[in-house]
């Protein structure tokens, strides 16, 4: 068993397969990362060229996506594995207009691993309710996810409506279509490529 057959077990999705496989590389001691980037995360990289190239539809790509969350649950205790002294509190969540929350959940885990208290708002999360939980929780940090195009334009409308409540939480940003540049435009705090940029940039952001 490899890595390559846990890429393989999302593509083909078989979900009946994969937490064994993913079990089976824990216990073999292969190196968490390469198992959440080879295995997982490049498998969904693929997952959506295939789409975008008309060889996989929806469905499908759902299917995929449980598939990679059974595996994702499986590394989780190895992610979240943390021995620090709560740091401070996160709010994270998917823009509302948007579904995909798999990248949402692997920063909440990672955040979570470096010690952070995570509030998950889940996924179509409106501005308000954001702001009602940062305020509620006494947030230090909100986390915003997106994965398309046209629910990019929420995160601009968040940091606004942050900014005038000023409530003196810092606002991240990312998912696949967002880059630094849009995170400059829109006046966020930060943003980072991947789950543990997002976590150097929470550490920098809210000092221990
Ligand atoms: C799985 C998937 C789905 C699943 C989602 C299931 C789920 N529970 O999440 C389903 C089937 C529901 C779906 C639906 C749709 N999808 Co879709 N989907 C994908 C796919 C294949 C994978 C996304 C994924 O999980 N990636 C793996 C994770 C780990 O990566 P990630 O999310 O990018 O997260 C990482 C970083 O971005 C970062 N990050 C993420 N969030 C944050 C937040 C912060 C603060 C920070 C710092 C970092 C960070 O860290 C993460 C870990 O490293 C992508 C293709 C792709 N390459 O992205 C298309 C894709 C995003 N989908 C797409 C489309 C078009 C759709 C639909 C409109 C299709 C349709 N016709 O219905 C719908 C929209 C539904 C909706 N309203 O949201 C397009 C978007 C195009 C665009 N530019 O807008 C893509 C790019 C596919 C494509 N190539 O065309 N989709």
């Amino acid at each position: 068993m490899s890595i390559e057959d846990i890429f393989q077990s999302i593509l083909q999705l078989k979900r009946g397969e994969i937490a064994d496989l993913v079990q089976a590389e824990i216990d073999a001691k292969t190196d968490v990362g390469a198992i959440l980037e080879q295995g997982l995360i490049n498998a969904m990289g693929e997952v959506g060229n295939q789409f975008s190239e008309g060889r996989l539809f929806v469905p499908e790509m759902l299917r995929a996506a449980e598939t990679m969350k059974i595996g994702l649950e499986v590394l989780r205790p190895l992610l979240v594995e943390a021995d620090i002294k709560p740091r401070g509190t996160v709010i994270v969540g998917t823009v509302k207009g948007d579904l995909h929350d798999i990248g949402k959940n692997l920063v909440g885990m990672m955040l979570e691993g470096a010690g952070f208290t995570v509030v998950d708002l889940g996924v179509d999360v409106d501005p308000k309710a954001f702001l009602d939980a940062a305020g509620e929780n006494r947030a230090q940090l909100v986390a915003m996810s997106a994965l398309l195009t046209t629910t990019m334009p929420v995160m601009a409308d968040c940091v606004g409506r942050f900014k005038e409540a000023n409530l003196g939480a810092r606002l991240i940003v990312g998912g696949a279509p967002v880059n630094q540049d849009f995170a400059i435009k829109i006046s966020a705090d930060g943003y980072s490529s991947d789950a543990p940029g997002a976590v150097e940039l929470a550490k920098n952001l809210v000092p221990a």
